[in-house]
């Protein structure tokens, strides 16, 4: 039998650089429907800000292998929206996945296919596990961008369909200078 070699990197937990890592940039016009307030979407539009970049060491899709990534995740808003990663479930819906915070501050949305959310702040050394079945979003709530890293199943899959139409039933927005997760008008 051939083995795969083990790998061992230094993330830069200033940057969230993983070296020789495949890098995939989102900006906000990658995100095109996900905000709730479409003005103040077309006005930042033309900026077209970076909203996230992800590093990832991915294995072919075969049961039992890992993947890991960093993710950036920029400050900022759209109206009173806090930036956000376009959130999924897993394609193999029944795939965990743990997250730990390294940099920064915000937090995890998870929903159950029914549509039951929760809210887990994250900050550096905060463990999320995303149990089987809950789509997860993070979301950036402070001034510095969120750096956090994911492992997954290497067959797990992104389904990205139903919440780019109808999001999570919770929204996390900026009011009277405080961060809430409340009810999503559009749900
Ligand atoms: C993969 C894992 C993360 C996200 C990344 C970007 O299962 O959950 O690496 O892919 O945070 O989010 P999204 O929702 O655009 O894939
Ligand atoms: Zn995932």
């Amino acid at each position: 039998m051939e083995y795969k070699r083990p790998i061992g990197l230094d993330i830069d937990l200033e940057t969230g650089v993983i070296p020789g890592a495949k890098k995939l940039v989102r900006r906000l016009s990658d995100l095109k429907g996900y905000f709730l307030d479409e003005e103040a979407y077309n006005e930042l539009l033309k900026e077209d800000p970076v909203v996230y970049e992800v590093y990832a060491i991915e294995q072919e899709e075969k049961e039992g292998d890992l993947n890991f990534a960093t993710t950036v995740l920029y400050p900022g808003k759209v109206g009173k929206e806090f930036f956000f990663t376009k959130g999924h479930f897993h394609a193999k819906a029944d795939r965990a996945e743990i997250y730990y915070g390294i940099k920064g501050k915000g937090g995890m949305l998870l929903q159950t296919p029914e549509g039951e959310a929760e809210w887990i702040p994250m900050g550096p050394g905060t463990v999320v596990y995303v149990p089987p079945y809950w789509a997860h979003r993070t979301v950036n709530t402070g001034n510095e961008p969120f750096i956090f890293l994911a492992i997954y199943p290497s067959d797990a899959g992104h389904d990205y369909g139903s919440i780019k139409e109808k999001g999570f039933s919770k929204i996390v927005i900026e009011e009277d200078g405080e961060v809430k997760v409340v009810d999503n008008p559009r749900w």
